[in-house]
């Protein structure tokens, strides 16, 4: 058995059957499987571990505060952060950029000041970012897009004014599989004292990260898109800055002292958690993490550059079949389109052969406005993938277009 083979033995999901055929899962980008590794220690947490954290005196409690405590440690490590202070744990990627364009608008937002998006972004790196511009009168800025689907730096060079407060780009284009120059556009927001928010939702479980190396100030992800369950991600976010910053939403854990008069904060990171967390999730997450380090990224690194070649070429040779996405720099994401055929029709049909594709406008609205499209199909590697499901992808969807046309 070769090592990609091995390591799908992980994931029990992988070896389940969809409508009588054997699953072939690439639909990564939306969500990654979890290894049997992560299951284990979510289950072993709600079997012999739950209890509530830093609340109780108990023995229970402070197992658990300890063990959520050593998963920020853990994150902390993974993406080169200096202190356990700047991890923020959050519900995942919209939930970390509403908590910044809240609290950082509120605070820093005057009217007439400018925020930069990009016209790759998803939609919950827009809609949180319009929502405070309206509400402070500030100006939403958008770095356009060439049809290859690679950021116009030049155009960004000339957006950045004395007004720009932030920009907000993600890191890879969940759409179009592109991989953004993040370091470049650091450099030109901090040389124009604007601050940079990195959505690192597609990246986060394809490529290392060094938040200190990058010298970004806000990162965000989830921990779905990285082996870890549903409803935890992360907000990384520099010390400083976060320190400055006020709540985003007051409750239990985020306060020093209540009175009806006046309520003063917690420090961090508790400042911005308010509520009972997903205790679980953040362990869990913590797990996928010493997953990934087991794996290794030269290894996912290796195995995802293979399958973007060899899927592009193979998908190249259906009649008809574009590529939206073709930027030189490009991660394991293939969205693509067929001349005459909707891709809801062709992803409901390869459903039925036990293949799992995205189809529509993948939450990127102005993207699919820009390339003139109603939405594209999108096969997202992982690791995990092979290049025999890439084969059963191409014939799959030549069997559909057979039918459809
Ligand atoms: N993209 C996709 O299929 P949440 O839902 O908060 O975990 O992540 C939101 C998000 C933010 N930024 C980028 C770049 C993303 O890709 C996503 C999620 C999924 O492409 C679901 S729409």
């Amino acid at each position: 058995m070769d090592a990609i083979n091995k390591i799908r033995n992980d994931f029990p999901i992988l070896s389940r059957k969809v409508k009588g055929k054997q699953l072939v899962y690439l639909d990564n980008g939306a969500t990654t499987q979890k290894p049997q590794q992560v299951i284990d220690t979510i289950e072993k947490y709600y079997a012999y571990e739950n209890s509530n954290i830093h609340r109780g005196v108990h023995t229970l409690s402070q197992e658990a505060t300890t063990k959520y405590e050593e998963a920020r440690e853990t994150v902390k490590s993974f993406i080169g952060a200096g202190k356990n202070e700047e991890i923020i744990f959050t519900k995942g990627t919209t939930d970390s950029i509403n908590l910044i364009a809240s609290s950082f608008g509120k605070k820093l937002l005057k009217k007439g000041d400018e925020i930069i998006i990009s016209a790759m972004e998803h939609h919950s790196n827009i809609v949180p970012w319009q929502m405070i511009c309206e509400e402070k009168e500030a100006v939403l800025k958008v770095i356009p897009i060439n049809k290859k689907g690679e950021l116009i730096m030049e155009a960004l060079e000339k957006l950045v004014s004395p007004k720009t407060k932030l920009i907000a780009v993600n890191h890879i284009s969940n759409t179009l599989g592109t991989i953004n120059p993040i370091k470049k556009i650091i450099e030109i927001a901090h040389k124009n004292n604007a601050l940079v928010l990195i959505d690192a939702a597609q990246s986060i479980a394809h490529t290392p990260l060094n938040v200190v190396d990058l010298d970004v100030d806000f990162l965000v992800f989830s921990g779905h898109k990285m082996f870890a369950p549903t409803g935890v991600g992360i907000l990384y976010g520099k010390e400083a800055l976060l320190n400055d910053l006020p709540p985003y939403q007051g409750g239990g854990d985020m306060i020093k002292e209540v009175t009806f008069e006046k309520t003063t904060y917690n420090c961090l990171p508790h400042k911005f958690e308010a509520g009972t967390p997903n205790i679980a999730g953040g362990i869990g997450l913590a797990s996928a993490i010493d997953y990934i380090k087991k794996i290794g990224f030269d290894t996912i690194l290796k195995q995802e550059k293979a399958l973007l070649a060899y899927g592009t070429q193979e998908l190249l040779t259906i009649d008809g079949l574009r590529i939206i996405g073709s930027a030189d720099n490009k991660t394991s994401v293939i969205s693509f389109v067929i001349d005459g055929i909707h891709p809801f029709d062709i992803g409901t049909i390869i459903d039925q052969l036990g293949i799992a594709v995205r189809t529509g406008h993948h939450c990127t609205q102005p993207l699919m406005n820009f390339f003139e499209i109603p939405g594209t199909i999108r096969a997202s590697f992982a690791f995990y993938n092979t290049k025999e499901e890439v084969d059963i992808l191409v014939k799959g969807l030549k069997r559909a277009i057979n039918m459809l046309l």
